[in-house]
């Protein structure tokens, strides 16, 4: 067990109506959620100075606290490059977990971030510090991620990315045994803290839908890789994506069992 004694503070950031929907939801609950909305038109914050510049007047962090940030839908998944800014400033150096179907880190050309490329830039100007071995990959269906770093770094970054193929074997359809060991072993190999960003596009099409299709991880597994990261890690801040109100009596539940897995 890592000691971690930093205080959690939960914030609603509600830059579409389907965050405002989870903010009212986790205040009707009585957690104690920081509401907050920084603009009507998230659309309009397109590069890395706008986005940080949003989230730093947004969110409030000192000395000895983190941030569990809750926003809407997974086309504005990009925002988490603000928000490990805004965790960059209390922590010198961090493993970036990166739990999605998606690794998020297409189109390398592009100016602009957005939600398919902020990874290279998370990876490039944060305090992830372009150190292959300060990321991790969890839920990935996409082996084209490799083709992203030198091929001399492709080893490395392999040995740190756990594709849906690790945790599903899709030919005699059932789990394959050991995957969570895989998850363990990588964090053996992670820097002490870590920053977790999670799309919930990972999970399984009977647990939760989203903008995009939906991934393999059952939400059962999603906790015991939380409750193992938390259980290693000294985590620094966390974010989750996704939410788009398709299936709210199961949906709410799981962001519910995802806050109370980080803030217990
Ligand atoms: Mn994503």
């Amino acid at each position: 067990m890592v000691k971690d004694n930093l205080e959690w503070k939960l914030y609603g950031l509600e830059i579409d109506d389907y965050s405002e929907e989870l903010g009212i939801f986790f205040e009707h609950e009585g957690y104690p959620i920081n509401r907050v909305k920084p603009t009507d038109n998230p659309f309009l914050f397109k590069n890395k100075r706008s986005i940080s510049k949003l989230i730093r007047k947004s969110i409030d962090i000192k000395e000895g606290e983190r941030v569990l940030a809750l926003y809407g839908n997974n086309r504005l998944h990009h925002f988490t490059y603000g928000l490990c800014k805004l965790a960059d400033k209390l922590n010198k150096e961090y493993c970036y977990i990166h739990i999605d179907r998606h690794h998020d880190w297409w189109r390398k050309k592009a100016s602009d971030l957005d939600c398919g490329n902020f990874l290279e830039k998370i990876y490039k100007d944060t305090n992830v510090k372009k150190k292959i071995n300060n990321l991790m990959f969890i839920g990935n269906h996409y082996y084209e991620l490799l083709d992203m770093v030198p091929e001399s770094q492709k080893d490395e970054l392999r040995s740190r990315c756990l594709f849906t193929s690790h945790i599903y074997d899709y030919k005699n359809k059932q789990y394959k045994p050991g995957w969570l060991k895989v998850v363990e072993k990588m964090l053996d190999n992670s820097h002490e803290k870590v920053y977790v960003s999670m799309d919930l596009d990972v999970l399984h099409g009977d647990d939760f839908l989203t903008c995009y299709e939906p991934g393999i991880l059952r939400s059962v597994q999603l906790m015991q890789i939380l409750t193992l990261i938390k259980e290693k890690k000294k985590i620094i801040g966390a974010d989750v994506v996704g939410y788009v109100g398709r299936n709210p009596v199961i949906e709410l539940q799981i962001y519910k069992k995802i806050v109370n897995t980080l803030l217990q």
